[in-house]
């Protein structure tokens, strides 16, 4: 990874929200952009390869991974789903991508972590990266098993992670509760350069947000990354709080997880 680039940087879930927008802006941070996904990607562009892979599949991300310097996991299900669903894309999907870095010599890892791994804190709580997980369900679970897998693989072959717990990245906050949490797509993509550049992070955990006006997450613990965040909700402010308000003791307005913490209980797959 000289001169601020990588060889081959692996992105997957390519296809997704985040994913789509990342294959922009991460071009400028590697020689070569290797984007994958499930979902169809399109034809490749100039220094871009494209490589559709299931990440349940352990030997196909094998493959996937072989030659690439680092890689930004963004793949997987990204809300509540019946823990099957989960179980296959998500905790046997990062296994997978883990024992391949091992497997390969990747030296770098971005995990899409999530708020949802903490989402059972209330709205009230303020918390810090030590603090112990609250998953609100399935999908937080599997942030949690993420983050887990990020620890154990630094302490055991020294592959480095910095685990962003994602708040919400759209192109807007969507209620009031994302006005604590957005996380614009120009912050995302500069913690993820951080990620990838900065010196010995070891497994570092972040929160994904960008410089809001009222925050429940203190980021001093992952100073090292001197990450400034550029943007803030507060410029939604008004849009937002034209909205209704919710029900005082609505999940919404009660959990740092929102709506998560009342999915499921999912009937068993048949
Ligand atoms: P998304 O659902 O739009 O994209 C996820 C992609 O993963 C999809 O293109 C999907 O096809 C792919 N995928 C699912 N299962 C797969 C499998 N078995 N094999 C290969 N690919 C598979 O989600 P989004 O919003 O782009 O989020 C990206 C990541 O960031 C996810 O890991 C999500 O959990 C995390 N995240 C996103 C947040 C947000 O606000 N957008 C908030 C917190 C975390
Ligand atoms: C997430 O983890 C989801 O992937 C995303 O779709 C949003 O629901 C976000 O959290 C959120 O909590 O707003």
């Amino acid at each position: 990874m000289a001169d601020g680039k990588c060889e081959r940087l692996l992105l997957t879930g390519a296809a997704g929200g985040l994913g789509r927008m990342l294959r922009e802006t991460l071009k400028p941070m590697a020689r070569i952009l290797r984007l994958s996904d499930i979902q169809g990607l399109g034809e490749a562009q100039d220094g871009e390869e494209v490589v559709p892979c299931d990440l349940s599949d352990r030997q196909a991300v094998s493959e996937l991974v072989r030659g690439c310097d680092a890689i930004v996991h963004m793949g997987g299900v990204s809300v509540e789903r019946p823990f099957e669903e989960i179980l296959e894309a998500n905790i046997k999907g990062i296994f997978n991508v883990y024992e391949a870095a091992r497997e390969h010599g990747a030296r770098r890892v971005i995990f899409a972590s999530s708020n949802h791994a903490i989402g059972f804190y209330k709205q009230t709580d303020h918390l810090d990266a030590s603090m112990p997980t609250r998953p609100d369900g399935y999908y937080g679970l599997s942030k949690v098993y993420g983050e887990a897998m990020a620890s154990f693989y630094h302490d055991r072959y020294g592959i480095e992670t910095l685990s962003i717990r994602i708040g919400s990245c759209f192109p807007e906050p969507k209620d009031r509760r994302m006005m604590h949490i957005w996380l614009s797509a120009r912050d995302l993509t500069e913690l993820i350069r951080r990620g990838l550049f900065t010196p010995n992070i070891g497994h570092t955990i972040v929160f994904g947000m960008s410089n809001n006006k009222e925050v429940w997450w203190d980021n001093r613990m992952a100073a090292h990354l001197g990450f400034q965040p550029q943007d803030t909700s507060e410029i939604y402010r008004d849009k937002i709080e034209q909205q209704p308000m919710p029900a005082a003791d609505a999940p919404v307005a009660t959990y740092q997880g929102g709506v998560f913490t009342a999915q499921g209980p999912f009937a068993p797959a048949k």
